[in-house]
């Protein structure tokens, strides 16, 4: 990581800059996160149309998260510049709490507006996953990946339910990523993060109303 002297003299700090937050005809958010261990910015728009730039430092990942992105439909940029040389942990972790903090000011603090709920099976040739989301603000991951290889790439197994798990920290997301079967952890990897992309789509898809989808009237 470049310049961690600053880095460390600045951190913790997580800023935003230009962030809408509500429904409104755009919804993004943006979020910047520097510490000790990364420099994290993301930018997304929930609202398309579709295009996405992901640059961790790790291939595999960056596969991944484009795969997230587009299929979510979502404008989504997202830069990472961390401590690689010690593992990926710190990276993946921080980039899911970062977008996962990114995509909960583009929804907005009262979340009116969306269906909320999402689910979704998606394949991989001979890999299913499911992704069952609530945008309940309350954060939650629970799933079994089946994952059998230490890594993909130069990204850890172990880190994608961690990465799940920041995800749904920085959302306030209540997430359920299931991989049903699958012989290859790269095919078994992928259907995951598109089931959880489609899953998102539909739980964050406007209503046309703009009431809280809460029987208490407040998420
Ligand atoms: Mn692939």
């Amino acid at each position: 990581m470049a310049d961690r002297a600053k880095a460390a003299a600045e951190a913790p700090r997580t800023g935003s800059g230009g962030v809408r937050t509500g429904p409104g005809p755009g919804r993004t958010g943006r979020v910047v996160r520097e510490t000790h261990e990364t420099r994290v910015r993301v930018d997304v728009g929930l609202d398309g149309p579709g295009r996405v730039r992901a640059g961790t430092g790790i291939g595999f990942f960056d596969h991944m998260l484009h795969a997230l992105g587009f299929h979510a439909g979502w404008e989504l940029e997202l830069s990472c510049d961390g401590d690689l040389d010690v593992d990926d942990h710190h990276t993946v972790e921080d980039v899911g709490l970062a977008l996962g903090q990114a995509l909960a000011r583009a929804v907005g603090e009262r979340r009116e507006g969306i269906v909320r709920f999402g689910h979704c099976h998606a394949p991989l040739d001979e890999a299913l996953a499911r992704a069952v989301v609530d945008v309940s603000g309350r954060p939650f991951f629970a799933g079994e990946l089946g994952l059998k290889r230490e890594r993909v790439g130069a990204l850890s197994c172990e880190m994608v339910p961690h990465f799940f798990h920041s995800f749904a920290q920085g959302a306030g997301l209540t997430l359920h990523v299931d991989v049903l079967r699958g012989a290859n952890d790269h095919h078994r990897i992928e259907a995951a993060f598109k089931a959880l992309a489609l899953a998102l789509k539909a739980a964050l898809s406007r209503t046309g109303a703009d009431d809280v989808p809460s029987t208490k009237g407040v998420l």
